[in-house]
């Protein structure tokens, strides 16, 4: 979605999580860390998660600014976005990956194995619900979560939302600041939808 909020053609190829290609020798090979997303720079930098893959784009590619157009506005999206991702994402994802058989002994994405902890489902569950309900009262008076403009800080949050239906979990309908803004940016090209 970053990538396409630049309106940058970067050749994408597809890594089969399910199919634990994240695991074979060719792709530790790229990636010992054995996660995506990974961007391939033309001297043959690899960079190996969002947060390195975005700050490498916005500084190379400054316009549409999306992580904040001056100091300000770069320390907040920043507070925001990772406040987002440790409150939304990563809880969701803990509630994901405790439950789901395809994530026994590997609950924690990685080289590592990890026993799935049957507790986490529910606390993840009760923790993406709480930051459901902060996004909504968070959006009663922004039109976008960093305010004004659109940012990664929506890209994070929207992109959990999305991920939370994979635990069948929507915000409640009475979240009208949230569907408001959930239909904004749901209407973007970059949302694929
Ligand atoms: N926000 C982290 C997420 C990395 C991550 O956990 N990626 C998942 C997919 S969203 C993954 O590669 N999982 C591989 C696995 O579970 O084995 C980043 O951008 O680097």
């Amino acid at each position: 979605m970053f990538i396409a909020e630049k309106n940058l053609q970067i050749p994408v190829v597809e890594v089969d999580l399910a199919n634990r290609e994240q695991h074979t020798e060719a792709f530790v090979k790229l990636n010992a860390h054995r996660t995506v997303p990974l961007l391939e720079l033309d001297d043959g930098t690899m960079l190996n998660t969002s947060n390195g893959i975005c700050h490498y784009l916005e500084t190379a590619y400054p316009e549409p600014a999306l992580m904040g157009a001056d100091a300000k506005q770069r320390g907040i999206i920043a507070d925001l976005n990772w406040r987002i991702e440790n409150d939304g994402f990563l809880a969701v994802g803990e509630s994901f990956r405790n439950r789901s058989k395809g994530f026994k002994d590997h609950a924690v994405a990685g080289p590592h194995q990890h026993a799935q902890i049957p507790e986490l489902v529910d606390r993840g569950r009760a923790r993406a619900e709480q930051f459901m309900q902060w996004l909504n009262d968070h959006l009663a008076h922004r039109e976008y979560v960093a305010g004004n403009d659109f940012s990664i800080a929506d890209i994070t949050a929207f992109t959990t939302l999305e991920f939370a239906k994979w635990i069948k979990l929507v915000p409640p309908v009475e979240y009208e600041n949230l569907h408001r803004w959930y239909a904004a940016v749901s209407a973007r090209d970059s949302a694929g939808l």
